[in-house]
């Protein structure tokens, strides 16, 4: 994390930094770093351009989804140059404590949910799906957004429509489930299966109640699945993080830290993510200039 002239340090998260620019309560600044996590560990050392091509991403897909309103500013202060390319400025919103996810496959802590209770989220769903299967429709499965570090705990519709009323929460179900279906597709053509996404929105004052927010559609926020991998039945192989995880699992007995990554397993994962966002974006320089 770095010191921003004419901006204040307001949080961070394990891999993204948040600030205030001084003298605009409106505006915030969201920076994503070149860290990276696995196995809910930020690792060492950081992933060169990661957060160049996530933050290009984010912007990417909101540039394809005119019809969600989002949270970028149309202007403000300068930012400086260090983390230009990694930085969002966005309007500040009233954001609904409630993660947004979809799932177009039953994996991970959905899947546990459902082995133990046969639906996720409140959401009933048929007998005798495994791991890894693909759901005949996309399903919204909505979480309560814990403090730092405690696992988000899933919720029915119903709790969503408690916390953030009726109109509100159908508003949600129903942007979340048009963005995800419009990543599902762009993703297929790219030859990758979006098992899931998470999505956060928040409220305008005196304006639109449910306006997409934070990072969109990104390999953090998402798991985009090699296609091809997954019809030959390697199912679960992360498109960008899988060379980190496969090397830590021979590496670290997941106590004490981590061991560094080695340089080699650093670069294949950078450019896992620069394919990541050029299958998505169909190629061509997407202004990063740092990164290739
Ligand atoms: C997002 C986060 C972090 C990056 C707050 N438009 C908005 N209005 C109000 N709050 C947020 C946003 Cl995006 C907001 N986060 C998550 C944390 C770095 C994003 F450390 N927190």
């Amino acid at each position: 994390m770095t010191d921003l002239p004419g901006f204040r340090h307001l949080g961070s998260g394990k891999v993204r930094d948040l600030y205030a620019p001084d003298g605009d309560e409106d505006l915030l600044l969201l920076v994503a770093s070149d860290r990276v996590s696995a196995f809910d560990v930020v690792l060492e050392p950081a992933v060169p351009g990661k957060g160049a091509m996530l933050t290009a991403l984010t912007r990417w897909w909101f540039d394809r989804l005119p019809g969600v309103p989002n949270h970028l500013a149309p202007d403000g202060p300068t930012v400086p140059e260090g983390v230009r390319e990694r930085s969002m400025l966005v309007r500040r919103l009233s954001m609904h404590p409630v993660e947004c996810v979809v799932r177009g496959v039953v994996t991970g802590s959905g899947f546990t949910e459902y082995r133990e209770t046969g639906a996720i989220s409140g959401v009933r769903l048929p007998a005798g799906l495994t791991n890894g299967d693909a759901l005949p429709e996309p399903i919204f499965t909505p979480a309560f957004k814990a403090e730092q570090g405690e696992h988000d705990e899933n919720i029915p519709f119903d709790r969503v429509v408690e916390l953030v009323g009726g109109e509100v929460a159908e508003l949600l179900r129903d942007r979340s489930l048009a963005v995800y279906r419009e990543g599902a597709a762009v993703a297929a053509r790219a030859g990758l299966l979006l098992a899931d996404t998470k999505f956060e929105f928040g409220a305008e004052q005196d304006g639109d109640p449910a306006v997409l927010a934070d990072e969109v559609l990104t390999s953090d926020s998402s798991r985009y699945w090699d296609a091809a991998a997954y019809d030959e039945g390697r199912r679960g192989v992360s498109f960008d993080k899988q060379i980190v995880r496969d090397w830590l699992r021979t590496a670290w007995d997941g106590t004490g830290t981590p061991p560094v990554l080695p340089d080699e397993v650093v670069q294949r994962t950078a450019g896992r993510y620069r394919e990541l966002v050029d299958r998505l974006t169909g190629r061509a320089d997407r202004g990063m200039t740092s990164v290739r």
